[in-house]
């Protein structure tokens, strides 16, 4: 079995790797905690992973995948309901953990391995093959509780290693992050992608102007963020001189998760002469195309396919559209080694994702340049939202809602937020129309459940859901009252 970090053992292992706050590990210290770790999981099947913005959770990755284990993040604000079902669904046989967090009631039967940072130990490293399962990463859809994606090892080291091409991303890089680590972003691109090109990342807890500043004035190269993080840096710029000039200074400033509105790239680019580039990806596919370093970054795209990945525009009928125009909107499909393997335990679901011939279908709506370069125009559900970069079932919501006993009927739609990019809206027929739940009720009671980026940031209460003939809920309807 190949590492995918090849910096643990190589010659050079007394550079840094992590940095969390005042916390950091060389690659020697991680190979040696990871070794141990990974010593003791070796075999475990799968392992959850607490995912808290802390050292032991990349700790706790990297042994897993130094052992061949497929690791299962878990957002450690994840609701009763939502952890209950990743739990049942991934089953895992032991929850990795940093010593002294607590965890809730769902997680309690299970085994603990508390993380420690500095164990020593004879290191073992596993067996897998590339396609054996890396990690299995939770998403949602338009209905029913979040997919479980299972994303294989050649997936990983593909994927970073198209990103290092594209990029020019070597091991002299030192990314700043404040993203969470259950999700791709923050896990895949944001710890392992430093880790293996031998780089360093420094991860800021949570996302902070000040942070940003402070990372790239003191060696930090490169910025990853979602949209809302990126807005709030246009907003602070004019009145922070320090932040646009160490911005300008950095080699990459780099956002996606959702679309980067022109307006905010824009008051970037004037404000520090640098432009942020775009890379588009979704949890099942890792990542599909970029801007590259060495390319021109044009606001409102994506950029190009990676080096490896098949990108395709394909027609309702799925007819592939062989026109470069900038105008001939088509569902984005793509193939490559890149991709998931399977949505855990639904094989529906799975074979409903994929054409016959192996592409994927993302669900995404795009234009080409005549360039090549990809624009997003939309999606194709509209019963997802991406709220703050976190792509959200309005399925998922609504249930959750109807579990609210002052609740009789509920609808959720996504509109449009300067700084979220979509917000979430929910439309709700009061049980009592006299005393209806409140805003702040219903967002505790998501929150509770589900997880707080899940929280409706708008209720309205009606007196009835718009329905066509079928009984079906018109949501247009909604959403332009
Ligand atoms: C507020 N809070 C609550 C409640 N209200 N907690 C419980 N109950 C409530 N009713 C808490 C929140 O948990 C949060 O805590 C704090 O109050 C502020 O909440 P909020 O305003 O919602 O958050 P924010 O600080 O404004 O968050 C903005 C953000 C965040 C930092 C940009 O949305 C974020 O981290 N987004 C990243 C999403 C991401 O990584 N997506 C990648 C998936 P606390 O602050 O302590 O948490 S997409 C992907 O992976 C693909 C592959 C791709 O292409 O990248
Ligand atoms: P997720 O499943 O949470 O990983 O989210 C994936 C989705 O995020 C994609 O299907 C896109 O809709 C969206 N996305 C990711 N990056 C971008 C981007 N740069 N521009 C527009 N949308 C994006």
């Amino acid at each position: 079995m190949s590492s995918l970090f090849p910096a643990l053992t190589g010659s050079r292992t007394d550079r840094p790797a992590l940095r969390f706050g005042d916390r950091s590990l060389t690659y020697g210290e991680l190979g040696t905690a990871s070794g141990a770790l990974a010593a003791r999981i070796g075999g475990a099947g799968r392992v959850a992973v607490w995912a808290t913005p802390a050292l032991e959770t990349a700790v706790a990755v990297v042994a897993a995948l130094e052992a061949g284990v497929a690791a299962v993040p878990l957002n450690p604000k994840s609701g009763e309901k939502e952890l209950g079902h990743i739990l049942a669904d991934s089953a895992p046989s032991v929850v990795l953990a940093a010593p002294g967090d607590e965890l809730p009631p769902p997680l309690a039967e299970l085994a603990r391995i508390d993380v420690d940072v500095r164990a020593t130990g004879p290191a073992a490293a596993g067996r897998a093959s590339e396609d054996d399962p890396a990690l299995v990463v939770y998403t949602s859809g338009t209905t029913g509780p979040p997919k479980g994606a299972v994303i294989p090892r050649r997936a990983i080291s593909s994927t970073l290693d198209a990103l290092a091409d594209a990029w020019q991303w070597t091991g002299e890089d030192v990314l700043v992050h404040g993203l969470p680590l259950f999700h791709v972003h923050g896990l895949v691109l944001g710890i392992l992608g430093p880790l293996r090109r031998g780089g360093s990342v420094r991860h800021l807890g949570r996302f902070s102007t000040e942070g940003v500043a402070r990372e790239l004035n003191d060696g930090a190269t490169m910025l990853f963020g979602v949209p809302t993080m990126y807005h709030r840096i246009a907003q602070t710029l004019p009145e922070d001189p320090e932040l646009a000039k160490v911005l300008g200074r950095a080699r990459l400033l780099v956002s996606g998760s959702a679309a980067l509105p022109v307006h905010d790239h824009e008051r970037i680019a004037a404000a520090t002469g640098r432009r942020v580039i775009e890379r588009y990806g979704m949890t099942e596919t890792l990542m599909n195309t970029s801007v590259r370093a060495d390319g021109e970054a044009r606001a409102g795209t994506v950029g190009v396919p990676l080096p490896g990945v098949e990108v395709r525009l394909v027609e309702d009928d799925g007819a592939p559209i062989t026109s470069y125009d900038g105008e001939t909107v088509g569902e984005i499909q793509v193939r490559g080694p890149n991709l998931f393997t399977e949505y855990l335990n639904r094989p529906d679901a799975t074979a409903a994702a994929f054409t016959s011939d192996g592409w994927f279908r993302t669900g995404d709506m795009a234009v080409r340049d005549p360039d090549g370069y990809v624009r997003i125009v939309g999606r194709k559900a509209t019963d997802l939202i991406k709220s703050g970069g976190y792509k959200i079932g309005t399925g998922e919501i609504e249930n959750a809602l109807l579990e609210h006993p002052g609740v009789r009927e509920a609808a959720v739609t996504g509109e449009p937020d300067a700084d979220l990019g979509e917000r979430i809206v929910a439309w709700v027929v009061p049980a009592d129309p006299q005393s209806p739940p409140g805003v702040e009720e219903l967002a505790d009671h998501v929150a509770r459940r589900l997880a707080p980026h899940k929280r409706p940031r708008v209720v309205h209460h009606i007196s009835a859901l718009p329905r066509n003939d079928m009984g079906k809920i018109m949501k247009r309807a909604l959403s332009r009252d």
